[in-house]
């Protein structure tokens, strides 16, 4: 049986943990025989999108470009785990519905599961592994997303995570437990 190419998209703040999670959880289906590719800001930002910053208009085209690449993935029957803060609604629903729409001559949709890594931003602030909440504050950093700039949290994702109520083992376990219930692993 061929397998079902899939797109995975975690949404949160910086620091929530979403590259923790979606990096674990591609290791957890590779050792499961699936083909998993993260897509972050380490191998997006720096490359296919180095031209864009934080503005809300870069963003929006951040994310778009994502989106296209994930479907592409998900298109191939790879599964694709996005990790992007992602802040506005319209852009993940923009998103999904690309993936809805399904591959060019294919009538099925691709499937678009949202993930939201959801922790208060106080917590985030608290762990600020990279200074950059500190740098906000000062103002050192412009349109900090949750701290001069909006997060608009997802109304009815797929999966809730309270990632600083769940370990990150248990957080993939409650993501594959959902692929697994949706028959799409
Ligand atoms: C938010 C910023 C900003 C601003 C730099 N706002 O914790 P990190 O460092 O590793 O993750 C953040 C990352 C956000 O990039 P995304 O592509 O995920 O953002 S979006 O989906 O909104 O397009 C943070 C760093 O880049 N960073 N400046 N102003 N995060």
């Amino acid at each position: 049986r061929k397998q079902q190419g899939i797109t995975i998209w975690f949404t949160g703040l910086s620091a929530s943990g979403k590259s923790t999670i979606a990096t674990a959880l591609e290791q957890h289906l590779l050792h499961l025989g699936r083909t998993a590719y993260r897509l972050d800001g380490d191998n997006v930002r720096f490359g296919l999108n180095k031209d864009l910053g934080f503005s809300e208009k870069d963003r929006n085209e951040n994310i778009r470009r994502i989106a296209e690449v994930a479907k592409l993935f998900a298109d191939s029957c790879s599964v694709a785990i996005t990790s992007f803060i992602s802040p506005y609604r319209a852009d993940r629903d923009a998103a999904r519905q690309l993936h809805n729409a399904g591959a060019p001559g294919m009538a099925e949709p691709l499937p678009f599961v949202e993930v939201f890594v959801d922790v208060p931003i106080e917590v985030a602030e608290q762990r600020d592994p990279k200074g950059l909440y500190k740098k906000a504050r000062a103002g050192e950093i412009k349109e900090f997303t949750g701290i001069s700039a909006p997060y608009e949290a997802p109304e009815n994702p797929e999966i809730h995570l309270r990632s600083d109520q769940l370990s990150v083992e248990e957080a993939v376990v409650k993501i594959v437990k959902y692929l697994e219930e949706k028959g799409y692993l």
